[in-house]
C-alpha cells in the first residue's frame, strides 16, 4: 500500500545553527561574524555565522586559520544544554504535524508528512508553516527541502541555504539530478568525488549513464545506491527514533528449576545483568516485572511500582524476590525468567497504558 504511494518528504535545517542560537540571545552579537568555539591555537569552529562565512570561515576549520582569514571574527564559548533545549522544542513543533520524525542531529532532521496530523494536502504549505513557527516561537531560521524520498529532500533544503524552501517536484527530479554536481549527492565525500572524477563522472547526469555493474566494481555495495539515485530512487523510510518505555533481560535456563535457592540464583544473575543494562543506557524507571516462563510454556508476569527510581541491585532485588514470592513454582518448574524497569506514563486520557515491555537482547 505505502510503497505506491508518492510520499511527502520534508527535510529541516537550521541555519547556522548554534551561531544563530547566540545571536538571538546576545542581540550585540546580530550582524556580526560570530565563531561558536575556542579562539585558541588548538581551537576549532563548530559553526560560524553567515557574517563570517563570507569571508571563508566554516564548521570544522581551525579557529587560526579562521582568525587570519577574519580577524574581527568574535570566538563564543558553546552551550550545548541551550542547543539541546532548542532542538527539542523543533521537535515539537514537528509533532504538530506529524510524528514520523527521523532527526540526523540537533538541528537537522527528515518528516514524512505523507498522512499528517492536519490533513493539508501539499507538503510545501506544511515546510512553510514549519518555517514560520520556528521564526516567530524561537525567532530562528531554518531551511526546508519538499520532495517525494530522503535523498531529494535533504539536496533541497540546502539548495537555497540560508532561509530556504526549495521543492523538487517528482516530475521535475530527473531534470534536477542529471544538472547536479556529483558533490552533492548524499554520501559521495571529497575522496569519493575525486575517484567520480577520474572516471569522469561530474554530473548526475553522467553518472546516470554508468551501469549498474561498473558502479559495483569501482564502489561496492554504494555503487548500488549511487545508480539509483542518478535515477531519483531512494527508498529509505523515515524512521523515528523510538522511545525506550522499558529495559529488560531474560535467561531460559539450561533445565527447568522448582527449588528456592536454584530459583533465587537465578533471579540474582537476572538482576545483575540488567542492573548493567539499566546503567548502560542510562534508563531510569520505577516498575519492575517478573516475566515467568514454566516448563508447559504458559507465561505470567508480575509488577510492583515505587516512587524511588530503580538502578541498584540492593533495590531491585529484593522486590524481585518478592514478585517471585506471588508465584507458585513448586508445582509448575520454572524454564525462563526475566525481569524489566519500565517507566508508566500517563497517557492523554489520563489512564495508566498497558506497556509494551521490551526483553530484546542487545
Ligand atoms: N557542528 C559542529 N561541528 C561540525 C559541524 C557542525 O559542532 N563540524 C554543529 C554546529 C552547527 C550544528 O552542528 O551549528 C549544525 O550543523 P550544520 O552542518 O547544519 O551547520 P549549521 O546549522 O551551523 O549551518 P547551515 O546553515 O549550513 O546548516
Ligand atoms: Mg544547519
Amino acid at each position: 500500500m505505502q510503497e505506491n504511494r508518492i510520499r511527502k518528504i520534508i527535510h529541516i535545517d537550521m541555519d547556522a545553527f548554534y551561531a544563530s542560537v547566540e545571536q538571538r540571545d546576545h542581540p550585540e552579537l546580530r550582524g556580526k561574524p560570530i565563531a561558536v568555539g575556542h579562539a585558541e591555537e588548538r581551537g576549532v569552529v563548530a559553526t560560524a555565522s553567515y557574517e563570517a562565512r563570507r569571508y571563508g570561515v566554516h564548521s570544522a576549520m581551525s579557529s587560526q586559520k579562521a582568525k587570519r582569514l577574519c580577524p574581527q571574527l568574535i570566538f563564543i564559548p558553546g552551550r550545548m544544554e541551550v542547543y539541546k533545549e532548542v532542538s527539542g522544542q523543533i521537535q515539537e513543533i514537528f509533532r504538530e504535524y506529524t510524528d514520523l520524525i527521523e532527526p540526523l542531529s540537533l538541528d537537522e532532521a527528515f518528516l514524512d508528512v505523507t498522512d499528517n496530523k492536519q490533513h493539508i494536502e501539499l507538503a510545501v504549505d506544511i515546510a512553510k508553516e514549519i518555517k514560520q513557527h520556528i521564526r516567530k516561537e524561537l525567532h530562528l531560521v531554518a531551511s526546508a527541502g519538499v520532495s517525494y524520498n530522503k535523498f531529494l529532500a535533504k539536496i533541497a533544503s540546502d539548495y537555497r541555504k540560508p532561509d530556504g524552501l526549495f521543492v523538487i517536484h517528482p516530475n521535475r527530479a530527473q531534470h534536477f539530478i542529471d544538472r547536479l554536481p556529483i558533490e552533492s549527492f548524499w554520501g559521495v565525500g571529497p575522496v569519493t568525488a575525486q575517484k567520480m572524477h577520474r572516471l569522469g563522472i561530474h554530473k548526475g547526469e553522467e553518472l546516470k549513464s554508468c551501469s549498474l555493474s561498473m558502479l559495483t566494481r569501482q564502489f561496492g555495495k554504494a555503487g548500488i545506491i549511487y545508480y539509483n539515485f542518478a535515477r531519483g530512487i531512494d527508498n529509505r523510510p523515515v524512521e523515528a527514533i523510538r522511545i525506550r518505555k522499558s529495559i529488560g533481560c531474560e535467561r531460559t535456563l539450561e533445565k527447568d528449576i522448582y527449588q528456592r535457592s536454584a530459583v533465587i540464583i537465578e533471579l540474582y544473575h537476572v538482576a545483575t545483568e540488567l542492573v548493567e543494562r539499566l546503567k548502560r543506557k542510562d534508563f531510569h524507571g520505577n516498575t519492575l516485572t517478573l516475566k515467568i516462563k514454566f516448563h508447559d510454556f504458559k507465561q505470567i508476569t508480575r509488577s510492583i511500582t515505587q516512587t524511588k527510581e530503580l538502578n541498584e541491585l540492593n533495590t531491585i532485588l529484593p522486590l524481585a524476590k518478592q514478585l517471585m514470592g506471588e508465584v507458585d513454582y513448586e508445582q509448575h518448574p520454572i524454564r525462563l525468567i526475566g525481569l524489566s524497569v519500565s517507566n508508566p506514563k500517563e497517557d492523554e486520557h489520563g489512564t495508566w497504558r498497558q506497556l509494551e515491555l521490551d526483553f530484546s537482547e542487545e
